[in-house]
């Protein structure tokens, strides 16, 4: 009798416990799905943004950097992002997508046409990315080089392509996004339809899908690895484990304590 009270009181005791494990094991596994993309901390409104400064530490940028000053469009640009009224949104390709450059080459170019292709590289507007979804349903886009040099650009489902007739590459990451001055890093230069003629090259063979790398060593980086956001998300296997094995040992207990008032 004594032995078979201490029992149902110490099954009593196992259920309440196993219950509150239960509870806290069944309430974690919420917020990991939530949202993938972290919020970016709200950076202090830039009154100025020192172009040349930023993409000296940037990148590295210092080929694009190079053009910029040599064609002296960078006081194109900085003057569009000190216009707080519009702003700008620049495309700007690494060092390695000029070292890729081969079939169509910038050196063997006059300095109008080079100027423009560093021109073609920017919108002369400010751009998110979340606006880039209502931008590629307007077709071709003007860019600062002239009407007659446009991109076309397309969201898939949260990474931005861009198509320049010759180039189709894509935004692998956002070096600034703050109104009025958008900067993203992209995977190639982009070269106008409007200089290299409509003779447009087969697709190249595309590159190895694990070559996205983003900016870093930005002061103010909102780095963004588009495309692959949910790759991230901590594996589900475990936590459904725990809440399992939960409920599981809840029932075990439960018919141990049920079976226990029969003695
Ligand atoms: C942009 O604004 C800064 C700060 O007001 C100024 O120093 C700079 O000369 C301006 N640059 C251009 C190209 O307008
Ligand atoms: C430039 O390109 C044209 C045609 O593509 C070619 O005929 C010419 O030889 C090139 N010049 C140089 C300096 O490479
Ligand atoms: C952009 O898209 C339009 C159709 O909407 C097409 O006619 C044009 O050739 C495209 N331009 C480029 C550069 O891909
Ligand atoms: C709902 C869900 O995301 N299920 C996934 C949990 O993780 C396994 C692999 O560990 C996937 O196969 C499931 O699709």
């Amino acid at each position: 009798m004594e032995f078979s009270r201490i029992f149902m009181i110490s099954c009593y005791v196992l259920l309440l416990c196993s219950s509150l494990t239960y509870g806290q094991a069944a309430s974690p596994p919420a917020p990991a799905a939530i949202s993938p993309t972290p919020t970016p901390a709200p950076a202090p409104a830039p009154e100025y943004v020192n172009l040349g400064y930023l993409l000296s530490v940037a990148g590295p940028f210092h080929t694009f950097l190079d053009y910029l000053e040599s064609t002296k469009v960078l006081d194109t640009f900085q003057n569009q992002a000190n216009n707080t009224e519009q702003g700008v949104t620049i495309f700007v390709p690494k060092d390695n997508a000029f070292k890729a450059l081969k079939k169509p080459s910038l050196s063997n170019l006059s300095k109008d046409q080079v100027k423009s292709i560093i021109l073609f590289h920017a919108l002369p507007k400010y751009y998110a990315l979340a606006d880039f979804n209502d931008l590629s349903a307007k077709g071709p886009v003007s860019t600062l080089a002239g009407s007659q040099y446009t991109l076309n650009f397309t969201d898939d489902s949260g990474t931005v392509h861009l198509d320049s007739g010759w180039s189709k590459t894509k935004v692998t990451s956002a070096v600034l996004s703050t109104a009025p001055v958008a900067i993203y890093q992209v995977d190639e230069v982009l070269l106008p339809e409007a200089i290299f003629g409509t003779d447009i090259p087969p697709t190249p063979a595309p590159a190895p899908a694990s070559h996205i790398i983003p900016a870093a060593d930005t002061p103010s980086a909102e780095s963004k690895e588009s495309g692959s956001s949910p790759k991230s998300s901590p594996s589900n296997s475990s936590s459904h484990r725990i809440m399992n094995f939960g409920i599981w040992s809840q029932k075990v207990l439960a018919v141990l304590g049920g079976m226990a008032l029969f003695f």
